[in-house]
């Protein structure tokens, strides 16, 4: 029954991705609503290879920071925003970022920072640049990918200046690309419902598409598993995907499986999502996202042995080495929050993959 499914629903979409053809909204659904997991990881796979993907599977060696954890917005899905009179807030100056930094540095040797944090109310434009230009004068050959969209946007608020202006003075400064964050699931019903206090999506698509007209380079991400329908996590991809055709500048596409503890949703009953559908939404994002090089499954949020399964499924990047990680662990991540590189290596290797180290522009440094 399982072939002759595979054969009847997915055949038309197979002929599309063997002939390079653009699959549309319809093929979306088909997709995510097809339960032959096997199948839809096969079909990731070809699309990868036929759009010129080999066996390399890319990692970065990486330190995560965040400046501050007190945020005004208050995103449902969210356990690590504090308010600042919590006794759990922080927000670290430049010189305390940059002397963590360096005693890192000195233990792993990263080629990357990548640095997210809350949108707190009690700092000014000026800590901004400051904390930039002051990791960056410290570490001049570490690529700076900092600060999601949300936060660029907080920043025109803060200071008066528009997204262009922030963008230039970061990048002045010296910051190198911006991670994909802030985008969670862009139709309006889902961020009423899980963000009412974010900006409307048009702000995270115009920071990109500003940075992108830069020469900035950024990521994106769609935040899944919470109250999202299939048409709508397809509507997302679509949505990446016309950006990508108008500026190019999306390095890599990362799934995150919403994690429901210390949220509003775990006392609804919520659940982390399962492993056929992390492994579905990879497989989805390769197939949909066919203008979008690297799609990353990130080990911290779905573990190492489900993410080298993924490296079947149309992924070929397993992000980096992470050496602190707050945001999913605050909301009940039990992954481990460092991974040496040979540990990284031999978990590629044992997929028949090819390990290959990367910057964060995705220049190999070395093969493994
Ligand atoms: O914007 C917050 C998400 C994002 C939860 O660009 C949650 O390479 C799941 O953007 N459960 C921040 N997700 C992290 C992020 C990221 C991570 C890894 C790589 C890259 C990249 C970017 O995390 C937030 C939000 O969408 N998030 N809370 C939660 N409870």
């Amino acid at each position: 029954m399982a072939l002759l499914e595979r054969t009847d629903l997915l055949a038309p979409i197979r002929e599309k991705v063997e002939a390079g053809e653009r699959l549309d909204l319809e093929d979306g659904l088909q997709l995510m609503e097809s339960d032959d997991i096997l199948a839809l990881g096969e079909l990731a796979d070809l699309a990868r290879r036929v759009r010129g993907g080999g066996d390399e599977v890319y990692f970065v060696q990486n330190l995560y920071l965040n400046q501050t954890n007190v945020c005004r917005v208050k995103c449902k899905f969210c356990a690590f925003a504090v308010t600042e009179k919590q006794s759990d807030s922080y927000t670290y100056t430049g010189e305390e970022l940059v002397e963590d930094a360096v005693r890192q540095r000195g233990l792993s040797g990263f080629t990357e920072i990548h640095m997210v944090g809350g949108e707190s109310p009690h700092v000014d434009f000026d800590y901004y640049v400051e904390i930039v230009r002051r990791l960056h004068e410290a570490m001049p050959d570490v690529h700076l990918k900092l600060f999601t969209a949300s936060e660029i946007h907080h920043m025109t608020t803060l200071s008066g200046l528009t997204h262009e202006e922030v963008l230039r003075e970061l990048r002045d400064a010296g910051l190198g690309s911006l991670p994909g964050g802030g985008a969670e699931v862009f139709a309006d019903r889902v961020r009423r419902l899980v963000a009412p206090g974010k900006e409307h999506p048009d702000f995270w698509f115009h920071v990109h598409d500003t940075a992108h007209r830069l020469g900035i380079p950024t990521h994106c991400t769609m935040l899944y598993g919470h109250v999202e329908t299939y048409e709508e996590r397809v509507d997302h991809l679509l949505r990446l995907r016309e950006q990508q055709d108008r500026t190019g500048g999306f390095l890599a596409f990362i799934p995150l499986a919403f994690h429901p503890e210390h949220t509003v949703f775990e006392r609804r009953g919520w659940r982390h999502t399962t492993g056929s559908d992390d492994l579905k939404l990879i497989a989805v994002s390769r197939l949909m996202l066919d203008n979008i090089p690297n799609i990353k499954a990130y080990w911290i949020m779905m573990g190492l042995p489900l993410a080298q399964v993924a490296l079947h499924f149309g992924a070929n990047d397993v992000q980096g080495t992470v050496v602190r990680e707050e945001i999913f662990h605050a909301a009940g991540a039990r992954t481990e929050t460092e991974q040496k590189i040979p540990e990284l290596v031999r978990v590629i290797h044992e997929a028949g993959r090819a390990p290959v180290q990367r910057d964060t522009l995705y220049n190999e440094l070395r093969r493994w």
